[in-house]
């Protein structure tokens, strides 16, 4: 019989790394394990039949270009970050198969505590942990996984137990936690070692295809360049030196017992949602809210001050009020490292439109209470929005001539109203007349199920209607 070796099909046909690029070659160097290992989960992939439901999450690290080689679905992530981006798409995604591929650096320096999370939670991915003991693409940096008395860039004489600790040893560290059913370390170190490596990542991804089981290999892999060796001279190290720390094995296999992990998504349906959170649906007269009805509303408001300005509540009580008109909303605290008397802010967005994410980088509308929070926000305002801010507090009128620009004395007027503290119900009602965003009639009914503290409801309503009024005459 005669056998026809090829490429997999996991794997690009061309490896183009620019288009156009005239260097097709892989980025590895000669002896380098992680083109091995590629191969034995390029061939699982095929033979599974799974290559098109799988997502190959790339680390930071030399196996970072692994989207180049691998013809499935990739992701390239931040350091260390891998398990965590794994568990987003495998729970989105809970058809598809997710392999997290890491080196010691991603793994088990910058990423050591989203490995244990992802393990200790058995997502049903499957982790490649390479091991060559070194920093690889930066240059032959010190891992947590380096030996004693290995020479590194970094350990120049050595690492030392003193100054560096101990090696880690991962496998035996996952396989402690409960939920992994399947970790083991194994070697690419010559033809035998690495056909148990081939049986070892099947098996691995078996266990994700047919149970969504959490599994962790652990690959002893040579890095030639960085250990200054030659290819077949790094393969004996691996074998004679770095076995004797990391030795081979399964550290934990609970296969057998384990009976699979249900892939189907527990879903929430909208109308079980307010008995589960033990809270009530707020219904408001569509009547009242009709005319906001086919509005088209886009607006990201960043409202700032200083702490104590109710700058957060502010932001809380729009978006309640958003929801109560049937707008999609999103409310964002940030609870920066501010210094005393800085700035406290935070992101709100409302819209008739699904809102992808919460951040506001270039707010529609800027709310600066304060003079930082001007000087801070003001150049960030999209060209044709608005800057509403505290004239009575804010000593300094906004520069630009490319936005609206409304000054209110929202302090001076909440004192007058004998509570400084209701400046921000003010501004409330001053955003809600000037940009029709809302009904005032609706906002005050709605205040006294918002408002935390039941005794101000009143006074707040007068400073809404306050703020209202000021726009209304302003406009006049
Ligand atoms: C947040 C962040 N910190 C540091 C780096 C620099 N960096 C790039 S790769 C790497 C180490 C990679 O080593 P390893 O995970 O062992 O993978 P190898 O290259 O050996 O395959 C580091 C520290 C980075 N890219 N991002």
């Amino acid at each position: 019989m005669n056998t026809i070796l090829k490429k997999s099909t996991s794997f690009y046909d061309v490896y183009e790394r620019r288009p156009g690029a005239d260097k097709l070659t892989t980025t590895y160097c000669p002896g380098c394990g992680h083109g091995v290992l590629h191969k034995l989960i390029a061939e699982a992939l095929e033979d599974f039949g799974v290559r098109e439901r799988t997502i190959f999450i790339s680390p930071v690290g030399c196996s970072v270009f692994a989207y180049y080689y691998f013809h499935t679905g990739n992701v390239q992530v931040a350091h260390g970050r891998a398990p965590a981006v794994a568990t987003g798409l495998k729970r989105a995604h809970p058809g598809s198969v997710v392999i997290s591929y890491q080196g010691d650096g991603d793994l088990a320096a910058i990423g050591t505590a989203e490995i244990i999370h992802a393990a200790n939670r058995g997502e049903g991915i499957t982790v490649f942990f390479v091991n060559n003991a070194v920093y690889g693409m930066t240059g032959g940096q010190m891992a947590p996984t380096t030996l004693i008395g290995q020479k590194t860039m970094t350990t120049p004489r050595g690492r030392s137990t003193d100054n560096e600790g101990f090696p880690i040893r991962m496998s035996e560290i996952i396989a402690t936690l409960e939920s992994p059913v399947f970790v083991e370390r194994v070697m690419l170190a010559d033809t035998k070692s690495t056909m148990h490596a081939r049986q070892t990542v099947r098996k691995a991804l078996k266990m994700q295809i047919e149970k969504n089981a959490f599994s962790f290999i652990e690959v002893l892999s040579a890095c030639p360049s960085q250990l200054k060796m030659t290819p077949s001279r790094s393969k004996l190290w691996v074998k004679e030196v770095l076995e004797k720390q990391f030795p081979l094995g399964v550290t934990k296999d609970i296969s057998q017992e384990f009976e699979g992990r249900s892939f189907a998504r527990k879903n929430v349906r909208p109308e079980e949602l307010t008995g589960i959170l033990d809270i009530e649906t707020v219904r408001v007269n569509p009547e009242k809210i009709a005319q906001f009805k086919d509005k088209s509303i886009n607006e990201e408001i960043k409202i700032a001050g200083f702490g104590g300005q109710g700058v957060l509540s502010l932001g809380t009580v729009l978006s309640e009020m958003g929801m109560r008109h049937n707008y999609e909303v999103s409310w964002l605290p940030s609870y920066g490292p501010e210094m005393r008397g800085g700035t406290a802010n935070c992101s709100v967005k409302i819209s008739n439109k699904k809102i992808g994410s919460p951040l506001v980088a270039n707010p529609t509308i800027l709310i600066a209470m304060n003079r930082p929070s001007l000087d801070k926000f003001e150049n960030d305002v999209v060209s044709g929005g608005l800057i509403m801010y505290d004239n009575s507090l804010i000593d300094r009128a906004p520069v630009r001539d490319d936005v609206d620009i409304i000054p209110i004395p929202a302090t001076k007027m909440a004192d007058e109203l004998g509570n400084t503290k209701a400046a921000n119900m003010i501004i409330v009602g001053a955003l809600i007349v000037s940009k029709e965003l809302m009904s005032q009639q609706v906002v005050l009914d709605s205040l006294g199920d918002v408002l935390k503290r039941k005794n101000l409801v009143v006074l707040n309503q007068k400073a809404i209607k306050r703020g209202a009024e000021y726009i209304k005459n302003r406009k006049k």
